[in-house]
């Protein structure tokens, strides 16, 4: 008898060649309510069965390290790290998460060594399940790719997909305000969404008969599945095009640039062993978290352009007095903002005022 896994995987593939009509609509709702309880009870599964790594999150921000043995993980790990990850030139080396410390622009990002995803991993063996509950307390991800084997991103996003990982897009923008009474109602405000009967048909999967679902955005029906199935992780992600020194300059390149462009990811071309790029792959990871650095400037005196405060962007004054000390924050009154989220300098602004990388603040509290 199949696993539930592998049961799974052939209602996913029935249901994506499935072509949606009419006659086919009713077909498809039964084999979402399938999958539905399927993952369900997998989820169930998983939480009992203590499977997963413990990781704790630590610093600014957390990112996770995912791609083929022999990548060349490891090898990256300890050039930016202080972490000691063994380096050998055989696959599975790294068998648990080994975590370090990134420190760039002022800020500490963790950096978790996954061991490597292998094709397959998630049907049967569990090994996706435990990289997936890795990447589920991560912010980042950084595919490592062998410049000699470009395809390994494109097996690992499948697999990721096939793991309910989606990469490098948001949350559908879709909010479900159940009710007491009165049955299932759309509010499209002008998208494009689906029809009312098939919105229904997968709320009443997930026991939900009166709703409001309000849409943001254009949407399909498996968008509205998406927003309801908490399994799914959402997560960023770049590429490390690495091993560059083992190829010609020119056909690094092109591999990089190609890379780009059908991954619409973020690609960087580095060399974890000769060094090589590394500080602009410091700096993907960087921008890719989407972090700022905040300077604190005493009221009387120079900033502190050392130890930046490390905030989320768009962030704003009084998130930052939370962030610094939480206890004063209520107190806070307004404050003194120098760079690119003013116009002038010292220029005052409210507490909702929102911050831009590299300004320079000096809080003002109550006396
Ligand atoms: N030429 C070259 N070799 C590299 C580079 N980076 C890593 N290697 C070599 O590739 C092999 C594998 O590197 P690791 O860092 O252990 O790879 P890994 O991704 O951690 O592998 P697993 O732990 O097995 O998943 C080692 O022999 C490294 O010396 C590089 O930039 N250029
Ligand atoms: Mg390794």
């Amino acid at each position: 008898m199949p696993g539930l896994e592998e049961k799974l995987e052939e209602l996913r593939e029935e249901y994506s060649k499935t072509r949606y009509n009419k006659a086919t609509n009713k077909h498809l709702g039964i084999l979402r309510k399938k999958i539905a309880k399927i993952r369900k009870e997998l989820s169930e599964k998983k939480g009992g069965g203590g499977i997963g790594f413990a990781v704790k999150k630590n610093g600014d921000a957390t990112v996770a390290l995912v791609g083929f043995p022999n990548a060349g993980k490891s090898s990256f790990l300890g050039m930016v790290t202080d972490a000691e990850s063994k380096v050998a030139d055989y696959a599975f080396t790294t068998v648990t998460v080994v975590p370090g410390m990134l420190e760039h622009h002022g800020a500490n990002i963790q950096i978790l060594d996954v061991p490597g995803l292998i094709e397959g991993a998630s049907v049967g063996k569990g090994g996706g399940r435990k990289i997936v509950s890795v990447i589920r307390v991560a912010d980042l991800i950084v595919f490592m790719i062998d410049i000699t084997a470009p395809i390994q991103l494109y097996k690992l996003l499948d697999e990721l997909y096939s793991l309910d990982v989606r990469i490098n897009i948001k949350r559908p923008n879709i909010r479900i305000e159940k009710l007491k009474a009165g049955g299932i109602n759309l509010e499209p405000n002008k998208h494009n969404v689906p029809d009312k009967r098939s919105v229904a048909e997968i709320l009443n999967e997930y026991k939900i008969f009166n709703a409001n679902v309000i849409f943001y955005q254009n949407a399909t029906a498996e968008d509205v599945s998406d927003v309801l199935d908490e399994t799914i992780t959402y997560i960023d992600a770049i590429v490390l095009l690495n091993k560059i020194d083992t190829v010609d300059k020119a056909y690094a390149e092109g591999i990089r640039k190609e890379l780009e462009k059908t991954s619409k990811m973020k690609v960087v071309g580095i060399s974890a062993a000769k060094a090589t790029n590394l500080e602009e792959a410091k700096d993907a990871i960087f921008y890719k978290l989407d972090l700022m650095r905040i300077y604190l400037k005493p009221k009387l005196g120079k900033p502190d352009m050392e130890k930046p405060l490390i905030l989320k962007n768009g962030n704003t004054v009084l998130q930052a007095a939370k962030v610094l000390h939480s206890k004063h924050a209520s107190s806070l009154k307004y404050a003194y903002v120098t760079g690119k989220s003013v116009k002038f300098e010292n220029q005052r602004v409210g507490k909702d005022h929102e911050l831009k990388d590299q300004d320079i603040i000096t809080l003002i509290y109550e006396k």
